[in-house]
């Protein structure tokens, strides 16, 4: 069985039962004017996994192997916006807010788009989901069961926040979840950094982390 070199140990996975799954690489996270920024944070720190992400999404591609992008956002008439994240803090502008890039974080409104640099292709799954984990209010398990999934890498962002909600989530639901060290990001690096170690810690009590040239030595 092919072998991606990892911490805290070698991770083996089957190619019948691996796919990819980019976390939030929406604009609304990643470009000036969107959630991410309305929260006062520096976006630029996120931008800078942008190619290391596609190389990854490439490599999944070219190994004919599913790629499954998420985004966080919510219905137009916030029905599945709990008050307590609406009213959470205080937000230049709040989700459902009209925003450079439209209604902060609402499905169909641009900021909730994909970055164009890593846009899904056509037949690539794109799972909503209202909230931080892909699990809650969405199809997304079902999705895993149709492609026959059984080991998870996973991109995206924010590391701490939907990447790990989804890593842990999926842990729970007995997926091999294995983390691209390079191809995640915080607004908080050292969140990031702790992030990582939490998920390997204990004997890997979450999943693996290993940087995106491994994934893809395994993968050719
Ligand atoms: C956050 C996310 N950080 N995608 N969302 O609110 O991590």
């Amino acid at each position: 069985m092919p072998v991606i070199h990892a911490r805290p140990f070698d991770f083996t996975f089957e190619r019948a039962t691996i796919g990819l799954v980019v976390i939030d690489m929406q604009r609304d996270f990643i470009e000036p004017g969107g959630f991410g920024a309305s929260l006062g944070n520096d976006v630029s720190l996120l931008q800078a996994i942008i190619p290391t992400t596609r190389r990854l999404i490439q490599g999944f591609r070219d190994a004919g192997l599913p790629v499954i992008h998420t985004r966080e956002c919510h219905r137009p008439d916030l029905s599945d916006l709990p008050p307590a994240k609406r009213d959470r803090g205080s937000p230049s502008m709040r989700i459902g807010d009209p925003g450079p890039m439209g209604r902060i974080l609402i499905a169909g409104e641009p900021g909730a788009d994909i970055i164009p640099e890593l846009a899904p292709l056509p037949g690539e799954y794109v799972i909503d989901k209202p909230g931080k984990g892909a699990f809650y209010g969405t199809d997304f398990g079902g999705h895993l069961q149709r492609l026959a999934l059984r080991q998870l890498v996973f991109a995206g962002v924010t590391t701490e926040v939907c990447v790990q909600t989804t890593m842990r989530e999926a842990n729970d639901r007995g997926y091999d979840g294995l983390l691209a060290t390079d191809a995640t990001e915080s607004y908080f690096p050292a969140f990031r950094d702790a992030a990582i170690e939490m998920i390997v810690a204990q004997g890997g009590i979450v999943g693996w982390a290993a940087p995106t040239d491994a994934i893809l030595e395994a993968l050719n």
